[in-house]
């Protein structure tokens, strides 16, 4: 799939400030901080699109753009499990992410994230459960395999398909938005998400 050209559409926290329904959605999540807005940025091939921040916690609302000039669209989701955030932001959060993910008509796939060096967290076993009852589940980027050897990234590749219970059509792509890989692994399978 080529990418021609993206551009941010708006920033929402309720469902009326969403965009209008209509060109199919694919959106990002994962835990704060585990390289979400950078895996857009990359797969677009733009620096500074979406947000990047040192500071867990930098995108807090749901973040629309629009790719080919309306042809598909990704979402870039909040982060979870920042643990600056009080019991009321995270009850935000989490009416937030359920009224996109499960009234979202548009909504064809979500590309959950997990940091290639760890284990998945009880909350990334959590959300890719809750993908996987909506039907939204198929895709995990493993980010920030630049920080990991050949032989330790096969390993903990292995592991994250066992602890997320992946299937063999299951997606587990390794990506790097420092040395600029897994980019087209990751586009092919949204173009087939996208079918
Ligand atoms: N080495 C390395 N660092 C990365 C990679 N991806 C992201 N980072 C760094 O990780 C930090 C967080 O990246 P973001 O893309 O802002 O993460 P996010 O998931 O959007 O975070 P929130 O918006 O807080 O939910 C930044 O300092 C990035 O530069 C990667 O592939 N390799
Ligand atoms: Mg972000």
């Amino acid at each position: 799939m080529i990418i021609r050209s993206s551009e941010f559409i708006c920033a929402a926290v309720k469902p009326s400030q969403y965009p209008p329904e209509g060109p199919a959605e694919i959106a990002f999540t994962g835990r704060s901080n585990v390289g979400k807005s950078s895996l857009i940025n990359l797969i677009l091939n733009r620096r500074k699109l979406a947000k990047v921040s040192s500071t867990p916690g930098k995108t807090r609302t749901i973040n629309f753009y629009s790719i080919n000039d309306g042809e598909f669209r990704l979402v870039d989701l909040p982060g979870y499990g920042y643990a600056k955030v009080s019991k009321a932001e995270t009850a935000d959060w989490g009416k937030m992410m359920e009224s996109y993910l499960s009234g979202r008509e548009g909504l064809k796939c979500v590309v959950q994230l997990v940091d290639s060096r760890h284990e998945p967290t009880a909350q990334d076993k959590q959300m890719y459960e809750y993908l996987r009852y909506y039907g939204l589940d198929g895709i995990v980027a493993a980010t920030k395999a630049d920080k990991l050897s050949g032989g330790e990234l096969a390993r903990n590749l292995a592991a994250i398909r066992r602890s997320l219970d992946l299937g063999p059509d299951d997606a587990l792509i390794p990506v790097s938005a420092l040395k600029r890989t897994g980019t087209e692994q990751l586009l092919e399978k949204i173009r087939e998400a996208l079918e």
